[in-house]
């Protein structure tokens, strides 16, 4: 059996593409499956709960010996379920620049710098002349949609575009699907504040150094970190310890209006990343003129701390 799935605590994009290629795979004759493994997050279940379909396994412990691993939306393997064998992995789609694909030494790689992993999937539907399930297209045209922010994030491209469109021939969605997809993920206060943020924390270690970036996308973000402002702080501490992290960063973007709003808890942070995103005034509450997702983030933190680099 052929098995898809994606990184712990998939967001929409992982879920889509692991629906969406497995579908493919199984048009193709070849026997697969979809699993995740680790939580979902609040988009995940707008679309399960609008579809009233969710064709994957949730998954956790053994495979089966003979089991074999597409890996999507993550070539990364710190993040993928520790039960598989990166031997095993037999094709990786991913739309990350920094990427770890010397483990996975038996793997077919699909790395295109693409908005969304699901558009890389869409494309496979179109090459082999093969069409998504009505419920498969309505979670790969979502995640596009949700990682490009609607087209305005500055990852979009032309192909995320054409993906989009072709996906949206095949479906029927109520006018204002899209603004309800946005507003479920913008439910966050409080009590659920640290659980939004953990089931999408994103830990690296680069240069030595090991660095934690909290990335929420919601709707009215400068109000409700406003109102958040010292619950966000603890949070950020309490994974900072738990994660055992040298630099941890948060990152908001405002999904209707188009920034991000930074926090930082701590000086060294504050530094590594006003450097990285070459920001020289960026303190926490720092809000930019356009959206940088987190994954754009990444490669400029490398860039600056990568051993190669004496400054760092
Ligand atoms: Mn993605």
């Amino acid at each position: 059996m052929i098995i898809v799935t994606s990184y712990n605590g998939p967001d929409l994009d992982g879920i889509a593409c692991a629906i969406g290629y497995s579908e493919v795979l199984n048009g193709l004759g070849k026997k697969a499956k979809a699993t995740c493994f680790g939580n979902l997050g609040l988009e995940v279940d707008f679309v399960r709960r609008f579809t009233n379909y969710f064709p994957l396994e949730v998954h956790s412990g053994n495979y089966s010996t003979d089991d074999k691993f597409v890996l999507v939306d993550t070539a990364d393997p710190d993040a993928i379920e520790p039960t598989i064998d990166s031997k095993k992995v037999i094709e990786i789609f991913d739309h990350r620049q920094l990427v770890f694909l010397d483990k996975f030494i038996n793997s077919k790689n699909h790395i295109e710098l693409v908005g969304s992993c699901a558009t890389l999937i869409t494309e496979e539907f179109i090459k082999n002349n093969l069409k998504p399930s009505n419920n498969a297209a309505i979670y790969l045209y979502s995640a596009i949609v949700s990682n490009t922010v609607n087209f305005k994030n500055s990852v979009t491209t032309q192909r995320d575009i054409d993906a989009a469109k072709w996906l949206r021939t095949l479906i029927s969605l109520p006018e204002d699907y899209i603004k309800q997809m946005f507003i479920s993920k913008s439910s966050i206060n409080a009590d659920n504040l640290y659980q939004l943020i953990a089931q999408d924390f994103a830990v690296k270690s680069l240069g030595g150094k090991r660095i934690g970036i909290a990335q929420i996308e919601i709707a009215d973000l400068e109000n409700t970190l406003t109102k958040l402002n010292d619950q966000l702080s603890m949070v950020l501490g309490r994974l900072k310890e738990e994660n055992n992290l040298d630099y941890v960063f948060f990152t908001g973007i405002d999904i209707l209006e188009g920034f991000n709003i930074f926090h930082t808890i701590d000086t060294e942070s504050t530094n590594t990343f006003s450097k990285a995103l070459n920001y020289p005034k960026l303190k926490s509450g720092f809000k930019t003129d356009s959206i940088i997702m987190r994954k754009q983030i990444w490669p400029k933190l490398e860039a600056i701390l990568s051993d190669s680099n004496p400054e760092a």
